[in-house]
């Protein structure tokens, strides 16, 4: 038995959506769900008691970051990444493939692995699927991603014909290097861009390993959201429905109800984190930049339709002056109300899928988010 299983309790009938639980060592976790991201083994600003109130349950960390520093030999010695941060729920770290892309220049992509350069101090480093696994049994979590290659957007075909190809064959070398398969499952990614035939073959390939989850790599990285869409439509019938499918890299507001609708069950994102510490908030009715003059006497909550403890609290101008001054209590009201927004949406898109009409809450929602707007 895996160590994470998924178990699908309907499908809409209006969207097709998936409601389903994902079951792992450290609790059962409702589908479709967002999981906030937490690189450094910290959602930045949040305390891990803070996220298990507003209803996080899986959070996710960064296998590239947390072995440059503390090292994963440290948090080995802790106990592994859950008892060294506190936190008693899920936790999925990604493989570092992404990281190694994003973020370092003069990487040297070989069939052993990725030579590259540290991104804080230009020290030369070396990646592959074995070590990345390494990293992952030693942290302990409970969904470890395979070691892949996102390849930037727009790649040529051929370009990703060979990338695909590769990353199968690291997906393979991740699964055989897995010292503790009972404990912690490895997911798979599905690459390919936005070549079917070749989100076929990655998918085809992948399947055939047969991994405990699958995941969607390789969007979200400049393509339009259209594109995004039609790609997900062709890439979701490819996996088995038995098993759980992620989007990674996927959270804006709209994204996670049209992923849902494509039958995604998984999403993370710094999106909510991110803008909440330039002072942008999600809300019921758009987005809010918290900076702006006009909130300065404005005594209300920062989105009168959310019961989070911030909203409940404080006001927009009380906001705006502690991020106007920079002030770190500002970015954490700011991040609170954005994670639970993002959390609250997707346990209102589950109630949808169970009553049938998660277009119809679409059509809503979009409406007074303003994503209707031209
Ligand atoms: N691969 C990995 N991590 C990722 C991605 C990917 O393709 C993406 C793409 N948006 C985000 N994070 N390993
Ligand atoms: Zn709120």
């Amino acid at each position: 038995m895996s160590a994470v299983t998924y178990e699908l309790i309907k499908v809409c009938k209006q969207s097709g959506a998936r409601l389903g639980k994902l079951h792992t060592p450290h609790g059962t976790f409702d589908t479709p769900m967002f999981m906030p991201v937490g690189t450094l083994a910290t959602v930045k600003t949040m305390s891990p008691e803070e996220l298990k109130e507003m209803g996080a349950g899986v959070i996710l960390s960064n296998t590239y970051h947390l072995w440059l520093r503390p090292g994963e030999d440290i948090v080995e010695e802790a106990g592994g990444l859950h008892q060294f941060m506190n936190w008693d729920q899920g936790i999925l770290t990604d493989s570092g493939g992404f990281q190694v892309f994003s973020l370092s220049d003069l990487r040297e992509i070989k069939e052993e692995g990725v030579h590259f350069r540290n991104h804080l101090n230009g020290e030369k480093l070396f990646l592959s699927p074995e070590k990345s696994i390494a990293i992952q049994n030693s942290l302990g979590s409970d969904i470890m991603m395979a070691f892949d290659e996102c390849p930037p957007y727009p790649a040529t075909y051929d370009y990703m014909k060979d990338s695909v190809e590769r990353t199968s064959r690291w997906a393979e070398r991740c699964l055989t290097a897995n010292e503790n398969p009972e404990r912690q499952a490895l997911f798979g990614i599905v690459q390919g861009g936005e070549f079917e035939a070749l989100r076929k073959q990655s998918a085809s390939e992948l399947t055939s390993l047969d991994f405990p989850g699958y995941a969607i790599g390789g969007l979200s990285v400049g393509e339009p959201k259209d594109i995004m869409n039609r790609i997900l439509e062709y890439t979701t019938p490819l996996l088995p429905s038995d098993k759980p499918r992620y989007l990674m890299g996927v959270g804006s507001p709209d994204s996670l109800i049209d992923g849902a609708i494509r039958g995604i069950d998984m999403f993370d994102c710094v999106l909510p984190t991110r803008i909440a510490r330039n002072g942008t908030c999600m809300t019921s009715e758009g987005r809010l930049v918290i900076r702006n003059a006009k909130y300065a006497r404005d005594f209300t909550p920062l989105d009168h339709n959310c019961d989070c403890h911030v909203c409940k609290t404080y006001t927009r101008a009380y906001i705006r002056h502690l991020v106007k001054a920079n002030e770190t209590f500002g970015f954490r009201l700011t991040s609170y109300h954005n994670l639970y927004f993002l959390i609250k949406l997707m346990e209102r898109v589950r109630a949808a899928i169970w009553e049938d009409r998660l277009l119809d809450f679409k059509e809503e929602f979009f409406e007074s988010y303003g994503f209707n707007k031209p």
